[in-house]
């Protein structure tokens, strides 16, 4: 598991035990005792199986032998339980076959992310069913333009869907490729733009408290992100607060407050309609008087063209700065993925006004335009830090770039 808020395990260890996972080493007394225990297990296994099948053969043998009708009847119905007994020995066997396998899929799922591959495959079926009904066949301009224009499907714009064509075009253009092969190509094409944007936050490195603003459109997730953050962080013993920076509207609060009861770290809020920045002002205050780690605040949602309210985020990020210059730590910018090529210009507008440190993009469970993220990847020099695919604590993932390219496309595994 990937620590958002590894206090003592750097992210490189984190890293390295979720890629490989070593096998425990043993010692030569360790792998002689185990070699003994299997051979000691199949000896009895054997030895069962060859009571099984003697006493199978000596009841067959009395059911025909047997002159009276008592004796036929008491072998055949011991006959029976031994059927019954293979029966069941079969369904228990299966059942472990089923255990082991479904254990063997886990394994190799790309870990924390696969239920964003599911996701994912799921709302970008159009590619991959595309892609398979290209076939075998030769990847010459044709196909090149078909590939492009269902890359485009996906939101990723025509500029970028052009670049990764070219890119799997390079060693195979004219040759005879499969549906498999061109996935993969794609993928790899695809993982190679998002790769530098892979950024696991870990919010317990530097300065404390860590000031973290979320920002972005209305209804983009910010507030449901920050709950799905705090439900995290409380799991990994950070000491945060929530700050209810959207003081226009009191369902806001009220939102921010569930998640806080949810996750039990505090929120602190003003009344309804209070001055934003003030707020964040004072919490800042309370994070140092209590020594906390961590201070996470929502403001409230704004379309990045209304030039009054992104005035009203420039000022709350001019009077965090006032208590200290370094401050905010963070600014997330959270991306909702059914806008599409919308999320484009979100990036720029809070870019200029808020000095966005990184992104979130969520909603990526329920639409086929998740191919935007890897256009806002090739334009602006940004982090990834998440992505959200659903509505439950559980539904945010660190953001993985092998495991979002190959999603997209359809990549199995
Ligand atoms: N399916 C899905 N729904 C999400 C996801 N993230 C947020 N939502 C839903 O999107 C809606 C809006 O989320 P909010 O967190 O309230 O958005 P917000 O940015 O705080 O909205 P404002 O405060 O109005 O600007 C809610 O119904 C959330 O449950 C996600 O990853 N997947
Ligand atoms: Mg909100």
């Amino acid at each position: 598991m990937i620590l958002w808020f590894g206090k003592k395990k750097k992210l490189d260890d984190v890293k390295a035990a979720g890629a490989e996972m070593p096998a425990p080493e043993l010692s030569a007394e360790e792998r002689a005792a185990a070699e003994a225990a299997a051979a000691e297990k199949a000896e009895i296994e054997r030895k069962v199986a060859e009571a099984n099948r003697a006493w199978e053969e000596r009841q067959k043998q009395i059911a025909q032998e047997a002159e009276d009708e008592a004796a036929r009847a008491k072998a055949a119905a011991e006959l029976k339980l031994l059927e019954e007994r293979r029966e069941h020995e079969r369904l228990r066997a299966e059942a472990a076959e089923a255990a082991r396998l479904a254990a063997e899929a886990e394994a190799n799922d790309p870990g924390l992310f696969g239920r964003l591959g599911q996701g994912l495959a799921r709302s970008t079926a159009k590619i991959s069913e595309g892609i398979t009904a290209l076939g075998r066949r030769k990847l010459d301009d044709d196909t090149l333009e078909e590939l492009q224009d269902l890359l485009i499907t996906s939101d990723m714009g025509a500029k970028v869907a052009a670049r990764v064509t070219k890119g799997i075009a390079k060693e195979r253009f004219d040759r005879e490729v499969s549906s498999d092969e061109i996935r993969l190509a794609l993928a790899e094409e695809i993982e190679e733009i998002l790769r530098p944007r892979e950024k696991v936050v870990d919010f317990s490195d530097g300065p404390r408290p860590r000031i973290v603003l979320f920002v972005g459109v209305n209804g983009s997730g910010k507030t449901t992100t920050i709950g799905k953050i705090a439900s995290k962080l409380q799991e990994q013993g950070a000491k945060a607060l929530l700050v209810a920076g959207d003081t226009f509207r009191a369902a806001a609060i009220e939102q921010l407050k569930v998640w806080g009861e949810r996750a039990g770290i505090p929120v602190m809020h003003g009344a309804p309609g209070a001055d934003a920045a003030g707020l964040v002002y004072g919490a800042v205050e309370r994070a140092r008087a209590e020594d906390l780690d961590l201070v996470l605040v929502d403001t409230a949602g704004r379309l990045q063209n209304k030039t009054e309210l992104m005035s009203e985020l420039a000022k709350v990020v001019r009077v965090v700065r006032k208590i200290d210059p370094e401050a905010p730590h963070d600014v997330i910018l959270v991306l909702d993925a059914t806008v599409g090529q919308n999320a484009l210009g979100q990036v720029e507008a809070f870019r200029h006004t808020a000095g966005v440190t990184g992104l979130v993009m969520t909603k990526l469970d329920g639409t086929a335009k998740g191919g935007v993220l890897v256009a806002i990847a090739e334009a602006h020099d940004l982090p990834i830090h998440f992505v959200g695919i659903g509505e439950q604590a559980q539904d945010l993932r660190p953001f993985s770039a092998a495991a979002f390219a190959r999603a997209l496309v359809g990549v199995k595994g």
